[in-house]
């Protein structure tokens, strides 16, 4: 392998563990497995992203698995059980990144799901279920304006296949579906039928401040939070710079700039889970001589519960209302993505939080995500459980974020612990999990 590019961060580690699967984000973290030169960027079905996934299988086939890509562009790799065939526990999460990304965000889940392998392949060790690893190919929705398309379309949920959705270079879906050889016809043959599989377990960096406060290495979570994608879109009037008087403007960027405040400050009114972003915004014509026409931007707002989500949605649809009436701008706002909140499962978080509690001697500090991860979506298909790992500074979805080796081993062995746990009982059925 190929010397390892330096952690970005240089953080102070415990000289004595070195986690392989940190190494391999790390090797990950830079061209070609990174769509830009400087920084990370791995979008969905990109060079970048099938560079990784070559990578990844190899990293796969060594740890004794065999692999595949599925209907959907995601990699999965296998280890059978006692018996060929067996149900899966899924272990997942997602090789694609945000722009200007940190390397451990996803990429880390997936690298400890192959190492748990790696480990009981070296023991001959076979469970009464296969593993399966999965690294999704879209989370983060950060080429499509789709998030969690690919576990979507593995726990058989996903209604319509945005086909005619753009990217930033103006390919659609469709168009790159096909240059990667998939078939939009056979998308949604990714599905896994409950009878599949046994449970899904995610790893993931925290991505905030709540372990590092507790000096806790990992975290149990016990429900991920509820969000809704919006695209917001005003249209006003352009107008010469120089000749519109201010009283006769139509204004779409001052529009939105005013709502932009007026989405924070309800965003900052409401309870501590209550958050409201706005990340994206593209202003046209785009000439500074001309007053803009139209503005769009992206609305994102999460809450630990649906019901706070929506309560501050309908007072951020009345405020943009009032602002545009007031304007005499034109206001669309369309939903792109409304995931519930998520609890997962008391047996399996239960069951991690033993683990927890046997590897590191302590109990098991349990929290709610605020991100969005894919086991919210797998949770239609199977009872699911997510294990955090403490992150420096809680930063995340920036090229600061990174994660203590010794905190990633630890996450290890309370992996390898519940997975040998959930194999000493007979390993239940969905239904008796879900019962
Ligand atoms: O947006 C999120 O919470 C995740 O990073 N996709
Ligand atoms: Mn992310
Ligand atoms: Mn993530």
């Amino acid at each position: 392998m190929s010397p390892i590019p330096p952690s970005p961060n240089g953080l102070p580690e415990a000289a004595t563990v070195v986690s392989r699967p940190v190494s391999r984000c790390d090797h990950l973290g830079v061209h070609p497995f990174s769509d830009t030169q400087d920084g990370l960027f791995r979008a969905y079905l990109s060079d970048a992203h099938r560079s990784t996934c070559q990578q990844v299988a190899q990293w796969m086939h060594a740890a004794g698995m065999t692999s595949r890509t599925d209907a959907a562009g995601n990699l999965i790799g296998r280890y059978e059980g006692q018996t060929p065939g067996a149900p899966a526990l899924l272990i997942g999460s997602h090789l694609d990144t945000v722009r200007n990304a940190g390397r451990y965000d996803g990429t880390l889940g997936v690298m400890l799901g192959i190492e748990v392998v790696a480990h009981l392949a070296e023991r001959g060790e076979r469970l009464p279920f296969a593993i399966e690893v999965i690294g999704f190919g879209d989370e983060e929705g950060s080429r499509f304006p789709a998030s969690m398309l690919t576990s979507r379309a593995v726990a058989g949920t996903l209604d319509t296949l945005p086909l005619d959705a753009v990217d930033a270079s103006g390919s659609t879906l469709g168009d790159v579906l096909y240059h990667a050889g998939l078939d939009p016809a056979r998308y949604r043959e990714a599905a896994y039928t409950p009878e599949q599989v046994v449970a899904y377990l995610e790893a993931h960096i925290e991505q905030g401040p709540v372990l590092e406060a507790a000096d806790m290495s990992v975290g149990v979570v016990t429900a991920i939070a509820a969000q809704y994608r919006f695209k917001v879109s005003m249209v006003g009037v352009a107008g010469h710079a120089g000749t519109m008087p201010m009283s006769l403007r139509k204004d779409a960027l001052a529009a939105a700039a005013q709502a932009l405040v007026e989405i924070e400050r309800i965003g900052a009114s409401g309870p501590a889970d209550l958050v409201a972003t706005v990340g994206q915004l593209h202003v046209g014509p785009g000439a500074s001589n001309v007053v803009p026409r139209q503005v769009t931007f992206s609305l994102d707002i999460r809450a630990g519960t649906a019901d706070v989500r929506d309560r501050a949605a309908t007072k951020i649809r009345t405020a943009l209302q009032d602002i545009t009436d007031t304007r005499g701008v034109a206001l669309r706002i369309e939903l792109q993505n409304d995931l519930a909140p998520t609890p997962c499962d008391p047996e399996l978080t239960a069951r991690l939080a033993t683990s927890v509690a046997r590897v590191t001697g302590q109990p098991a500090h349990r929290l709610v995500s605020g991100a969005g991860h894919d086991a919210m979506v797998m949770a239609a298909l199977t009872p699911v459980c997510m294990l955090f790992l403490r992150c420096h500074k809680g930063i995340s979805h920036n090229p600061a974020e990174a994660v203590r080796h010794d905190d990633a081993h630890t996450a290890l062995l309370v992996m390898l612990d519940f997975i040998q746990a959930l194999a000493a009982t007979p390993a239940p059925t969905p239904t008796e999990f879900s019962a």
